[in-house]
């Protein structure tokens, strides 16, 4: 491409964290891979959802125990500052999950984006909040993020960061298509996720080998019709014997997954982003202004659920 412009994209893909592990020692892992990002050229690298700890929806406790364990007053904290000082004297910046607890006690599910000054210039609070708030005492484990977090307060802010626009989401809104169009109609060209994905869907019986390919379609759709960068990283393998799904990817604006993690343990993948693909599509195909109706798309606003059909025009 001629008028090419490169970002530096990592994705650091994290092995389980069981509920005994310190969160200095899960620091120090996230800490070795953002030395890791940097050596290997990148200047944006992007952590899970919740990464500080286990993935605790999976276990019914009382908000009070949950925010006692593992949500975080501060950020950052002495915990998570050592994270802080290596991305600033590797002069490059991330994304990070954790659970926040804001001064007035409510409680998200919570995204930073952190510049190479390790200055936190944007956040977002997860909004397709999955599960449910009941004990479900049959079931293998609990997905309790209804019960645990608020829905987001922040709608889905894009950010002047890294020469680029990024766009933040976590783990269940890559499934939804309005999140990356709100982005894409900021003129997001990078969207960056952590996710926690267990391989068992307590709610029906969705065989296994789906939960990872409708991960991918997610993310290889809504890059290429939105046009834009997606780096995904997943937090993975068996957690105190509960196992999530790995599949960390960067995908392309063409819908082309363009790096991969293989394992289920903490990985680093990196990939040089062309950012000029997202204007490759968004100047033809997907150009919004030229070809956009949304006179014609109201009923996604003024609908939540299903309905009726629209009364058919007369013509
Ligand atoms: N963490 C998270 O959002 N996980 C969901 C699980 C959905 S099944 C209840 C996900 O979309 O991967």
């Amino acid at each position: 491409m001629s008028n090419s412009r490169h970002l530096g994209i990592a994705v650091a893909q994290m092995g389980p964290v069981h509920l005994n592990d310190s969160r200095a020692a899960v620091v120090k892992r996230l800490v070795e891979m953002l030395n890791e990002a940097a050596s290997r050229g990148a200047k944006l690298v992007v952590f899970p959802e919740l990464a500080l700890t286990t993935f605790f929806p999976r276990y019914w406790m009382t908000e009070e125990e949950a925010v006692e364990r593992f949500f975080e007053r501060s950020m950052p904290n002495k915990d998570v500052q050592p994270l802080f000082d290596a991305a600033k004297a590797r002069g490059v910046g991330f994304y990070l999950g954790y659970a926040e607890l804001t001064p007035s006690g409510e409680r998200f599910n919570t995204s930073i984006l952190v510049d190479a000054n390790a200055n936190i210039i944007g956040k977002y609070r997860k909004i397709h909040l999955p599960g449910h708030s009941d004990h479900k005492v049959d079931a293998p484990f609990q997905h309790l993020e209804k019960k645990f977090f608020e829905v987001g307060d922040v709608g889905i802010p894009v950010f002047e960061a890294f020469d680029t626009r990024v766009g933040m989401c976590l783990c269940n809104d890559r499934r939804w298509p309005e999140t990356w169009r709100v982005m894409s109609l900021q003129s997001a060209e990078v969207g960056v996720l952590g996710y926690n994905t267990p391989s068992v869907n307590i709610h029906w019986n969705e065989p296994v080998h789906l939960r990872m390919s409708t991960h991918l379609v997610s993310l290889q759709a809504s890059a290429y019709q939105n046009a834009m960068w997606i780096a995904a990283a997943a937090k993975c393998g068996s957690e105190d014997g509960h196992h999530m799904i790995g599949g960390s990817v960067i995908v392309a604006p063409t819908g082309e997954i363009v790096a991969r993690a293989i394992s289920e343990d903490d990985e680093v993948i990196v990939t040089s982003a062309d950012l000029s693909w997202v204007e490759n599509f968004r100047n033809h195909v997907f150009n919004f202004a030229k070809h956009r109706r949304p006179e014609h798309y109201k009923i996604i606003v003024e609908r939540t659920g299903a309905g009726e059909p629209l009364p058919i025009p007369k013509i």
